[in-house]
């Protein structure tokens, strides 16, 4: 359920499954083992699989999706409403974070979204938009679709916690249309 205070027309764009994945301590112990981090940026360490979503300067290699992943884009295909082919991953300190920022809709399919499973460490997503700002907890196991549409009038951000938080990862499912 997202936050009462939301707006309707913040809320329509969303959906929020807090409760998405049984065991999503596994799927972190996993990841965290397995995966080779990219650490050209600051804040945050992140990993591309799939057709790569190249941003902010970054480009990554095309690689397919390791099996983990592979089965949670399967599972995560209905409540997102589109079959992911990239999943970029985001391995996040307690004190690390992501600013406030619009995804770019360019590269991506009509009709998909931005999918973010997340687990570790619960941490907050704010949206922001005229200067009024909404927070949604993001728990260990959970989904949430952001729809394309809301990006134009919506800015998002991971702030910062305390240096003691545990880590967290996000994975973050987008259906990229190369050309
Ligand atoms: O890691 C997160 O949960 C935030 C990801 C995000 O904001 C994005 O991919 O645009």
């Amino acid at each position: 359920m997202l936050p009462r205070d939301f707006p309707g027309d913040l809320a329509d764009e969303l959906r929020f499954l807090p409760d998405f994945l049984d065991a999503p301590e596994r799927l972190f112990e996993e990841l965290l083992a397995t995966v080779v981090w990219d650490t050209r940026l600051r804040n945050r360490k992140t990993a591309s699989f799939g057709i790569p979503y190249n941003y902010s300067g970054l480009t990554y290699p095309e690689i397919p999706f390791p099996s983990a992943i592979a089965a949670l884009a399967e599972q995560a295909t209905t409540p997102l409403g589109f079959r992911p082919n990239n999943a970029l991953l985001n391995l996040y300190a307690g004190n690390g974070g992501m600013g406030f920022h619009s995804d770019s809709s360019a590269a991506l399919a009509t009709d998909s979204g931005v999918g973010i499973i997340s687990l570790g460490a619960a941490r907050e997503l704010v949206f922001r938009r005229s200067g009024a700002n909404y927070a949604l907890q993001l728990p260990a196991g959970s989904l949430l679709r952001m729809s394309l549409p809301m990006q134009a009038s919506w800015q998002h951000a991971l702030p910062a916690a305390s240096p003691t938080t545990a880590a967290r990862i996000s994975v973050t499912f987008r259906r990229i249309v190369s050309d």
